[in-house]
């Protein structure tokens, strides 16, 4: 075992004894694809469960991050017990002392049920499943509608303010610290030139009610069960007061292309129309009259200003030098931004369709 491997076992060893269960016998294997954290599966012969070191340098409200969690959590299973959420809840375990996340040298770390025999998936396969999708997530907002957005702690202050995110931009473009920009300078600059959607989307953005939202509904934060059946939507990092136009967007985002998220091929990229009329169908039918017009006229604002805004975040990572994604090849952060600047042209392009399979 590397020295770094023996730091990593010695660290869980002490989470583990923080908690009242034996792991002495536990297997670690490491799980998922997020980001940001690092996220281990840990098997005993009695029980599975998901341990997560949480980036603290990203996550800097750590404890309000995992108290969101526990209270959305406590929430979400009131709901369930009075028959108002259909899904499963995995619960957040709390330590000897009581507290939701521990602190172990510099790293805070998080324990959480691991739901047996699920799996994730990276890609809707029909828009049959893509139905399921977009319930599981607008079931998820509607049973925390009834939670007031002030019990609830900004995590990541203006994380999907589009103001914010170009402002980050262009200091990254004025800083060019590693050097990259003349690479990707027609990308920035076609950045800069959306300021009739920005303004758009700022003016709107004013207009509309503020929910507890997941912010992170990517595909792959919605556990599978057998038959490939929505049973759990996981990742609550991000939960926190935002606009359900970004829940919906980012679902459009990693649904409706039939690329991945770093795919550079873009000439091949296209729309999966069929799955985009899923999805927004049966977002808008499971909310009801829990949703207002605007809402409804703001989810292909939300189509199209997730894949930007995310697009923006990668490049302006990118120009900084790879500090907040984490990446697994030179120029991660540049072709996921390509991509998802292509994505966002094609959701712009398509826009008057994507009104009509709205309807
Ligand atoms: P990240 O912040 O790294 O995206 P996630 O909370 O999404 O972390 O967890 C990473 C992966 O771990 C998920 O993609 C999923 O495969 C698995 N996972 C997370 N929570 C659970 C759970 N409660 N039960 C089963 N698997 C889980
Ligand atoms: C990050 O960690 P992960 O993969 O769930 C990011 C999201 C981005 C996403 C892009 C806290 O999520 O905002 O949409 O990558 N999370 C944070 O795939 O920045
Ligand atoms: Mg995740």
């Amino acid at each position: 075992m590397d020295n770094k491997k023996a730091s990593l076992h010695k660290d869980i060893d002490t989470v583990l004894n923080n908690y009242d269960f034996n792991f002495s016998k536990a297997e670690i294997d490491v799980l998922g694809n997020g980001h940001i954290n690092n996220t281990y599966k840990l098997t005993t012969p009695k029980a599975e469960f998901v341990l997560q070191q949480i980036n603290h340098d990203i996550f800097t409200k750590t404890i309000e991050l995992s108290t969101n969690a526990h209270k959305i959590n406590q929430h979400l299973l009131q709901q369930k017990n009075n028959g108002n959420y259909p899904l499963v809840v995995p619960q957040q375990l709390l330590t000897k002392a009581g507290e939701t996340c521990i602190k172990i040298g510099t790293n805070y770390w998080r324990l959480m049920e691991f739901i047996s025999n699920s799996y994730t998936l990276e890609e809707v396969e029909s828009p049959e499943q893509a139905a399921l999708v977009a319930t599981a997530f607008a079931n998820f907002s509607c049973a925390l509608s009834d939670l007031p957005t002030n019990d609830i702690a900004v995590i990541i202050e203006d994380f999907h303010n589009i103001s914010f995110r170009m402002q980050q931009l262009k200091e990254a473009v004025a800083n060019d610290l590693q050097d990259r920009l003349a690479d990707c300078q027609a990308l920035v600059n076609f950045c800069f030139d959306q300021q009739g959607f920005i303004n758009h989307v700022i003016d709107i953005s004013k207009k509309l009610p503020l929910h507890v939202t997941h912010n992170d509904t990517k595909i792959n934060n919605l556990l599978f069960t057998s038959g490939d059946k929505p049973c759990a939507v996981i990742d609550l990092d991000t939960c926190m007061p935002g606009l359900l136009m970004h829940d919906f967007g980012d679902m459009v985002r990693t649904c409706c292309s039939n690329l991945a998220e770093d795919d550079t091929s873009t000439d091949k990229m296209f729309l999966k129309l069929d799955i985009f009329e899923a999805l927004i169908q049966n977002y808008q039918n499971a909310f009801g009259d829990n949703i207002t017009p605007l809402e409804k006229d703001s989810l292909i604002v939300g189509a199209k200003l997730l894949p930007f805004i995310i697009g923006t975040r990668f490049l302006t990572d990118h120009l900084n030098g790879d500090n907040y994604f984490q990446v697994s090849r030179i120029n991660h952060n540049l072709d996921r931004a390509i991509s998802q600047i292509q994505l966002f042209s094609l959701v712009s392009e398509a826009e008057p369709e994507l009104v009509k399979l709205a309807q």
